[in-house]
């Protein structure tokens, strides 16, 4: 018979919480055309901090495919750092029209931790199966939440269509299909440890863009 693939099963077993982060309130309020515009400057200030973390992060699971046997999946991590370049100067486009200062911002409680979180990857001892699995969950709450902004009946702000196709689009969607395969890839040849570990990423990065929601809809 047909197998869910181990990373489709964590979606359905967590399925609760992987609504949480893909339809917060946060971003239910741009689709909705509700969303308060001082919320999402402060999030656009603070996802760029995250996104110069994130290339860190990045550059860590490229490393530690390399360091495979078959390390196959290259061309499709470089292309997530690559886009990670226009990404930043996207963030420094956006932030002008917004009359957002990206020079005087600091990160948040949330962003902090989710900052930790990241760099705990750069640990050798963290396996790849676990790196990747972690890096595919991180882009795809993003393409899951701003998807749903343009899907059918969206009443999103036109100033803020660009943000949400950034992450919606169909082409990302793809992108974030081929890091699944990959990652359910690797986790079918990980060790049982590596596949708990991986699991416990997974429900922490739920945990984690909860928070940055949190934080970017409240002033704290
Ligand atoms: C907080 N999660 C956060 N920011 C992002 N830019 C992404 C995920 C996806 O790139």
């Amino acid at each position: 018979g047909v197998e869910a693939s181990t990373t489709a099963a964590w979606m359905e077993r967590h399925g609760q919480m992987y609504d949480r982060a893909t339809r917060h309130p946060f971003t239910v309020s741009i689709r909705d055309g509700t969303i308060d515009l001082s919320a999402f400057k402060r999030w656009l200030s603070q996802d760029y901090l995250f996104v110069r973390e994130f290339v860190t992060f990045i550059a860590s699971v490229l490393l530690k495919c390399c360091k495979q046997e078959d390390s196959m999946d290259m061309e499709i991590i470089l292309g997530g750092v690559a886009s990670l370049s226009d990404e930043l100067s996207w963030f420094k486009n956006e932030a002008a029209r917004w009359g957002v200062d990206l020079a005087s911002v600091s990160p948040l409680k949330s962003n902090i931790e989710y900052h930790r979180f990241l760099r705990s990857f750069a640990e050798p001892e963290i396996s790849y199966a676990v790196a990747v699995t972690t890096f595919w969950i991180i882009e795809t709450v993003y393409q899951d939440s701003f998807g749903f902004c343009i899907e059918e009946g969206n009443k999103t702000p036109p100033e803020l269509l660009g943000t949400c196709q950034r992450w919606g689009s169909a082409e990302f969607k793809q992108y974030c299909q081929s890091l699944q395969r990959i990652a359910d890839r690797s986790l079918e040849n990980a060790p049982a440890d590596a596949v708990k570990s991986a699991e416990e990423a997974f429900i922490r990065v739920l945990e984690l863009e909860v928070g940055f929601w949190e934080m970017s809809s409240s002033q704290s």
